[in-house]
């Protein structure tokens, strides 16, 4: 029977359902990333890897795995693992796209307008029992309503943002690799160079996937180029951002705020500078988070298995 190795607790029926195919081991915890060790050994003796965004698949373990057949990333992105060594293994790699998009537009648009309203910051406002009496600009934000966003990275998230942005008015640049003429006529957006997008932008979304071309994109001189009353917003990859140009720019005010999913380094440490920034929104990488999404990107990772297992086209399959 073919072995297939969870990196994590997963949804019991998800588990039960390959259960009656295969043979499955999980990584007993929610919340404590398989150590290395156990990925490689087990990597050794599998035919299946349902793995997380924090399981590195690299040219080490597809070394370590003579069997390996599939590795189903749990995640959209996939930089975690290295798919030009996989496809040179015959390891099909597979991620979970769609499933996740409007999940992943909601939390960037409640992260923006999160940093606008100052949320956060009023939340701890009110129950730190700050609030004793009316003011006229009390913890007063900005508006998002008929602003300009731009959003650099317009995949399917960053349409499903611009569809939530066209019902708040808001005027839509943005920029990718390839025009996206559906959403210039849908939602009114406008194609730009990146920094015609910084000049123009009051709020400044980043949903790029990490790659060699995008790491690093945004760095001093793209927050140079900000408004000075501009947001920073970023749901797509850490990486992507030199976060010390990101501290600059808050600490100097060059630009106005931020409002962040992901970070360099994940999880981010407790006394990280960003951190202690009252203009800053931070959640812990929880853009596709919702129980429901969460449960069917489980399910689509499981399928993309059992489908390559059983000799059929995986879902969706990743392709370089
Ligand atoms: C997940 C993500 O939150 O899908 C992605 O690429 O970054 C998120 O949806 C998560 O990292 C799941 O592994």
């Amino acid at each position: 029977m073919a072995k297939v190795f969870i990196t994590r607790k997963i949804d019991e029926t998800v588990i039960r359902e390959l259960k009656k195919n295969f043979d499955v081991e999980v990584w007993d915890s929610e919340d404590e990333a398989v150590p290395r060790d156990v990925l490689l050994k087990q990597a050794g003796e599998c035919h299946a890897l349902l793995t997380m965004l924090s399981d590195q698949v690299d040219e080490e373990l597809l070394t370590a795995a003579p069997h390996l057949k599939v590795v189903a990333n749990m995640a959209v992105g996939y930089d975690n693992i290295d798919v030009e060594a996989a496809e040179k293994a015959g390891v099909i790699v597979t991620n979970t796209p769609d499933v996740l998009t409007d999940t992943t537009a909601d939390l960037a648009f409640a992260l923006m307008l999160a940093a606008a309203r100052r949320i956060s910051e009023a939340a701890y406002y009110i129950k730190n029992g700050d609030w004793t009496s009316w003011s006229p600009y009390l913890l007063a934000g900005r508006d998002v309503h008929h602003k300009t966003l731009g959003i650099i990275g317009m995949g399917k998230i960053g349409q499903a943002v611009a569809k939530r942005a066209a019902g708040f008015d808001m005027n839509i640049l943005y920029h990718t690799r390839s025009r996206k003429l559906e959403a210039e006529e849908a939602y009114g957006a406008q194609y730009k160079s990146l920094s015609d997008l910084l000049e123009k932008a009051d709020f400044v979304l980043v949903l790029a996937p990490l790659t060699e071309e995008t790491r690093g994109m945004i760095g001093a001189e793209q927050f140079r180029q900000m408004k000075n009353s501009a947001i920073f917003l970023n749901v797509g990859r850490g990486p992507v951002t030199d976060e010390a140009a990101l501290i600059e720019a808050l600490q100097s005010g060059e630009i106005a705020g931020a409002g962040l999913d992901v970070f360099e380094q994940e999880p981010i440490s407790a006394d990280h500078p960003l951190l202690s920034m009252k203009n800053v929104v931070a959640v812990p990488h929880i853009g596709s988070a919702s129980t429901e999404t969460r449960f069917a990107m489980m399910k689509l990772a499981a399928d993309n298995i059992k489908a390559v297992l059983t000799d059929e086209r995986p879902l969706t399959r990743v392709s370089l």
